[in-house]
């Protein structure tokens, strides 16, 4: 990608978009801006800096990345430099974006324009596109659901009230006829590459616990969620479990909870806390890459928001999802209808297991882990049986190169 050189003009944005020439995309690069409000958490910046590093690598696009909080971006990317207006970082341009007016050192229209999440373009950059010679291709990429009435939305376009413009509705999900989830090529790879070689595993706990792998007989659970009334009851139970638990906590908005109930001033790596049966390590954040061998080292994943909620699918193993949770309980429909896709095929006993678990999880009664243990070796037939399922539908970033290709044609 070219990189900007000269500071925006927004009085002359009609000349510099239309010195973009539309043509090149249908045969050469495709450049692609990424607009990304972080809203909280790491779930924003996480999906956008998955979907512009796979759109450049795999898709060989030429992907400008705006984003407008470079602290919450550093967590998961350690190289990004936070002070800086402008980087490369694995190829991928990132703006330090000070939305919603600013659009970037240069005002220059993307061939394909992604606004993640319903964040609000600058208008110059709005008004600009309008003005370009050929369209640029404008997504909405939404935020995943498994609802059935997504697939009828997914690709609508919607036309602006006052540009020539029509944005397309990008919806990720989990079933047929929507956008799907991100997977990268190499995933299945990696993976399976960490599962078959007890030196990569090894290594992985040393690093990240200090020590050797437990023992065989003992349960793995990595556990990352928000604050969840739901966790003391269940560390209970964990300590009084009849046979060993080793739980890995990544430092976090549940981490206070870990402290209380092992009496230390703060659950944060290198911490390792023993009660009864139930052995757990604070482990630190790591880069987004890292995440991917906990829930590969894991028998049971506890997961989170969006992004870890996709990767501990592709990990095929057992998870429960402490959904992001929305005013009036809104989020509720949405956990049955991701439910509904999982446990489709279990039996009724496993089924009524995982469902009262995954509540309880989130707010709707307790969570029994003796109940919910019986049935492991049934998760984890249905982790992997969904695992394949799931890839049918395609990865998310091919889906979207695909459609972009199709309108730029
Ligand atoms: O952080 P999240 O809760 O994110 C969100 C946001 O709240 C967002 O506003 C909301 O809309 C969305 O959820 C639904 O959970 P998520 O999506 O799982 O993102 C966490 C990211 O952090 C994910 O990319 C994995 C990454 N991560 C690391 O990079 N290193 C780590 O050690 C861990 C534990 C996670």
């Amino acid at each position: 990608m070219t990189e900007p050189t000269a500071a925006p003009d927004s009085t002359d944005s009609t000349a510099i978009a239309a010195a973009s020439p539309a043509s090149a995309a249908a045969d050469s690069t495709i450049a692609c801006d990424l607009f990304c409000a972080v809203i909280d958490n790491f779930g924003d910046i996480g999906v956008c800096w998955r979907l512009a590093r796979q759109l450049a690598s795999e898709h060989g696009w030429q992907v400008r990345l705006f984003v407008d909080d470079l602290h919450a971006f550093r967590k998961l990317c350690p190289a990004l430099d936070t002070a800086r207006a402008t980087q490369t970082v694995e190829g991928v341009f990132v703006e330090h974006w000070h939305e919603p007016a600013h659009a970037g050192e240069t005002l220059r229209i993307a061939d394909v324009v992604i606004e993640a999440f319903a964040c609000e373009l600058p208008p110059v950059y709005v008004a600009a596109m309008a003005e370009r010679a050929s369209k640029p291709v404008w997504l909405n990429l939404e935020y995943l659901s498994a609802e059935d009435w997504i697939a009828d939305f997914h690709l609508r376009p919607s036309p602006h009230p006052r540009y020539a413009l029509a944005k397309h509705f990008f919806f990720p999900g989990l079933g047929p006829g929507t956008g799907g989830v991100i997977k990268e090529r190499t995933l299945d790879a990696a993976r399976a590459e960490f599962e078959s070689s007890p030196e990569a595993r090894a290594a992985w706990w040393q690093r990240a616990t200090g020590g050797p792998p437990p023992a065989a007989e003992a349960t793995v659970i990595s556990l990352f969620a928000y604050e969840n009334p739901a966790i003391d009851g269940l560390l209970a139970q964990w300590r009084d479990s009849a046979t060993p638990i080793v739980l890995l906590v990544p430092e976090g908005r549940i981490s206070g909870a870990l402290a209380r109930f092992f009496g230390v001033p703060a659950f944060t790596a290198p911490v390792r806390a023993e009660r009864g049966s139930l052995r757990a390590h604070a482990l630190a954040f790591t880069e987004q890459r890292g995440y991917d061998p906990l829930l590969w080292a894991s028998d049971l994943n506890f997961v989170r928001g969006e992004d870890s909620f996709v990767r501990a699918q592709w990990a095929g193993k057992p998870f429960v999802w402490h959904i992001y949770p929305q005013a009036d309980e809104a989020h509720l429909p949405k956990l049955d209808a991701a439910l509904a896709h999982y446990d489709r095929t279990l039996p009724e006993a496993p089924r009524a297991a995982l469902e009262r678990f995954w509540h309880a999880w989130n707010g709707r009664g307790t969570p029994d882990w003796t109940e919910f243990a019986a049935h492991l070796p049934a998760y984890t037939a249905r982790a992997q049986a969904w695992r394949d399922e799931l890839a049918q539908v395609g990865d998310l970033a091919a889906n979207l190169a695909e459609f972009a290709k199709s309108q730029l044609k």
